[in-house]
């Protein structure tokens, strides 16, 4: 291994944030307005943890990373897309993201809805221009995104997740809640690397169970954060465990990777031991 984790992921984020520096409007361009606003928000201090995975999948899978960068950063936009929506009054009503204000408190409420359906519509357009696949791969990971971040994904867990609860909170609720509003887009971002990395369909299903699991332990890790959700109905100690024990299962499911995973081994750990 070349480099430490720290600089592997500096060293990726550099990389990303490059790429959607290009992907994104200049904020000079006309309405100036919104495309500030999306580059505000974009261009702050995200993880990049999607984007970064979908690169180690490519990888994983003997592919260059950089056959997965467009489709990274169109991740990395539909996530910042659900940030804003997600700071709105109407929803989490937050005055801060990222270390500073979030953007409807710098730009506006309209401009803030405006900036979050152009960074989804966005994202479509690169994904639509990314080249170097085939077309039956490129539909697929268009497919899947899509899925990922609609009403079977990422909307249906926050739809589900704003209802009020009639009666106790059940751990099934709980779970279908982690797996969609947070879960979906990282497993995606999983699947997108390893499709575009040209993976055969074993390590496919192999990279697909790894996301599904690792997308769940970083939403019970948010809960037991913030000792709400899962933390809340099982305490923490037990939210713990169920995390650490579902990182066991995802890292099994790299084992035929080898050593081309090895990244991906340590995303997953530090998927499930941050603390921010
Ligand atoms: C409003 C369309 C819409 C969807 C909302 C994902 C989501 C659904 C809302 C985000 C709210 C939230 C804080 C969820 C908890 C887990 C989470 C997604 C945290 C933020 O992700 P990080 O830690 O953030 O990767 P950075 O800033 O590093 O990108």
């Amino acid at each position: 291994m070349p480099s430490t984790l720290s600089q592997y992921l500096s060293q990726r984020q550099r990389l990303v944030n490059e790429a959607l520096n290009r992907y994104l409007p200049k904020g000079s361009a006309y309405p100036p307005s919104i495309h500030r606003a999306v580059r505000y928000s974009v261009m702050s201090s995200g993880k990049r943890i999607r984007p970064i995975l979908a690169l180690a999948a490519c990888e994983a899978v003997g592919g260059d990373p950089r056959q997965a960068l467009a489709a990274a950063c169109a991740i990395e936009m539909i996530h910042t897309y659900s940030l804003i929506h997600d700071d709105l009054p109407s929803l989490d009503d937050d005055d801060y993201r990222r270390g500073r204000p979030s953007c409807h408190k710098r730009f506006g409420e309209a401009l803030a809805v405006l900036a979050g359906d152009a960074l989804l519509t966005r994202s479509f357009e690169v994904l639509a221009q990314a080249n170097g696949h085939s077309a039956a791969v490129h539909l697929t990971v268009i497919r899947e995104i899509a899925a990922a971040a609609g009403t079977n994904g990422m909307i249906g867990g926050q739809v589900v997740d704003i209802e009020p609860v009639r009666g106790r909170q059940t751990a099934q609720r709980l779970r279908y809640i982690n797996t969609h509003k947070t879960g979906a887009l990282i497993a995606v971002s999983v699947k997108t690397g390893a499709l575009l990395g040209g993976a055969a369909a074993s390590q496919y299903r192999r990279l697909s169970r790894f996301g599904e699991r690792i997308g769940l332990v970083f939403q019970i890790v948010d809960d037991v954060l913030d000792g709400d959700g899962v933390a809340r109905l099982l305490g923490v100690e037990r939210a713990g465990a169920q995390a650490q024990q579902l990182t066991q299962q995802a890292v099994l499911e790299l084992a035929p990777l080898g050593v081309r995973a090895e990244r991906l081994r340590q995303l997953a750990s530090l998927i499930a031991t941050r603390t921010a």
